[in-house]
Order: C-alpha cells, then structure tokens, then sequence
C-alpha cells in the first residue's frame, strides 16, 4: 500500500471549538457580548474610555481560562499535526490549542495571557491580573493593555496566513460564525486559489454556502470524526 498522502492544511479555528470546554463564544444569547457593548470593550476607543472596566473584562476572562481544558476538538488537531503538513490559525485567544499540543499556531487576534506596552511596545506573557498590575515590566510606564486584536486593529500573522492559503491543499473553518473579517473572507481566498474547502461548525455559518463541504454538529465530535 502507498503511504498515505500528506497534505498542507490551514485550519481556521472560532470560539466554537473552546465551546465544549466551557469557553463562551461571542455571538451566543449568553456570549461573551450579552451584558456588554461590543465598542466598549473591544475596541481601542473604548479602551481609551474606560480602561478599568476592559482590563476588568479580560482578567475575569484569564482568571476562567485557568479553570477549563482542551476538549477532543483540540486534541483532534493536534494530532492531526503529525500526518499532514499543518497550519491552526486561530481567532482564538485563550491557549487550549498550545495545551492540547499544536505546535504550527497563529493567533491572528491575540492571546490573553500576553500584554502589550504601547508605551515601549515591548510585549509579555501575564498570567496576573492586568489591572492590579499597571507597570511595565519593561519601562515602568502604566501602559499595559491585553495583547489582543480589537475592532479596527491589524490582526497578526497575515503575511503567513496568506501565504499558507496560497500553498494549502485543503482549508477547514471550524467554530466560528463568518461574522468578522479579514478571518470570514479566508474560504473565499482558498477557494480563489483552488483549494478545497469544509466547514465544520454546530450550525451553518454565514459564509456556508462559499464551502465545497460542510459538516454540523459540536466540534468535539465532528472533528475527531473528520480527522479519524
Ligand atoms: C460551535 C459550538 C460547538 C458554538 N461546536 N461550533 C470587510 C472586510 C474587512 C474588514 C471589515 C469588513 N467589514 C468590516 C470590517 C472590520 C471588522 C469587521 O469584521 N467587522 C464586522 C463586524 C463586519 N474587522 C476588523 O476590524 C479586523 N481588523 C481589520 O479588518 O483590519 C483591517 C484589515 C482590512 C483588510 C484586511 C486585513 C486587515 C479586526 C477584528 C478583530 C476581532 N476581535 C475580536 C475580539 C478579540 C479579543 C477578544 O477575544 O476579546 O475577535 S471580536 C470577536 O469576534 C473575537 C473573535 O475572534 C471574533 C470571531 O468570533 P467567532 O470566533 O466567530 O465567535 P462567534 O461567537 O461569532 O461564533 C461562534 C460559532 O461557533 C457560531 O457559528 C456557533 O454556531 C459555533 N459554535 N458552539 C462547533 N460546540
């Protein structure tokens, strides 16, 4: 038997998959946005506001992150890393992907357990609370912000992502609604490269119809599935 083939794949992942481990997503009637004004705390203009009430807002987030785990959709991908060439771009900022052992990572929004000085523009790992911690380790300006991408901002790794999308045999979105770009318009990119496309998601999202493919149920099942 020939070796089973192995193919260069960019999984893009949403809150959806941190869903099973107790992780709220955005955009759900008991969100992560139910009781909160989107410009209040995800963008830097509401930051500029009222910077108590947003460092408030991730550091209930961090201090949750340390009570949850990977769930079998994470675990999935991780181990899908050893067959095929892998890139997990992830809108995500909690870190159950690194938990759960995915090595080829892009946090295109940011990671809440790092901080940003937009004094010295140093950047560092936090696993305190921001607010009881307004110094930079850096240059002692209090000048620390969660080390995320809000409404507005330059999401990172683009250069990479696009790149990968150029190469990739096959792109999978998984766990999230299509409702933010630039990470909704990646099916359209892959697909204008020729690149096969599924969705994975518990309901069809907003750019469904733009995927060869799609799979619906909780990603802690469908995904083991899809990669098994
Ligand atoms: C399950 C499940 C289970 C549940 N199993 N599934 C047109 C083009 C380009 C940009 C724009 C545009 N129009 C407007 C813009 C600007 C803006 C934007 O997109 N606005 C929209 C509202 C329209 N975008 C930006 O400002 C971005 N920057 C930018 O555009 O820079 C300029 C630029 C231009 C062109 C190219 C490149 C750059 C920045 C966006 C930053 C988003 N930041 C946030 C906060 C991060 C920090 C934090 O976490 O607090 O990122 S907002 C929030 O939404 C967060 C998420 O990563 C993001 C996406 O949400 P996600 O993950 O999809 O969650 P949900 O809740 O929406 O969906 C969950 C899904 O899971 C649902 O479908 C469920 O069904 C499913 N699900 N349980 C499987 N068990």
């Amino acid at each position: 038997m020939p070796p089973p083939e192995r193919l260069r794949i960019v999984v893009l992942t949403g809150a959806g998959i941190s869903a099973e481990s107790g992780v709220p997503t955005f955009r759900a009637e008991d969100g992560l946005w139910e009781g909160h004004r989107v410009e209040d705390v995800a963008t830097p203009e509401g930051f500029e506001c009222d910077p108590d009430t947003v460092q408030r807002f991730y550091d209930d987030r961090r201090a949750h992150l340390a009570t949850v785990v990977p769930n079998p959709a994470h675990l999935a991908l991780a181990a899908l890393e050893e067959r095929h060439d892998v890139l997990v771009v992830t809108q995500n900022v909690d870190d159950l992907h690194e938990r759960a052992g995915s090595r080829n990572l892009v946090h295109m929004h940011g990671e809440l357990l790092r901080a940003w000085c937009q004094a010295c523009d140093g950047r560092f790992g936090w696993d305190g609370d921001l607010l009881a911690r307004p110094a930079c380790p850096g240059c002692g300006e209090a000048a620390l912000r969660p080390d995320v991408v809000w409404f507005g901002e330059y999401p990172y790794g683009l250069d990479r992502i696009d790149d990968a999308l150029r190469r990739a045999d096959l792109f999978v979105s998984i766990g999230t609604s299509g409702a933010v770009y630039p990470a909704a318009g990646f099916v359209r990119s892959a697909h204008d490269h020729g690149t096969r496309t599924l969705e994975l998601n518990l309901e069809p999202s907003l750019g469904t119809a733009l995927f060869d493919e799609a799979r619906h149920g909780p990603a802690g099942a469908v995904v083991p599935a899809w990669v098994d």
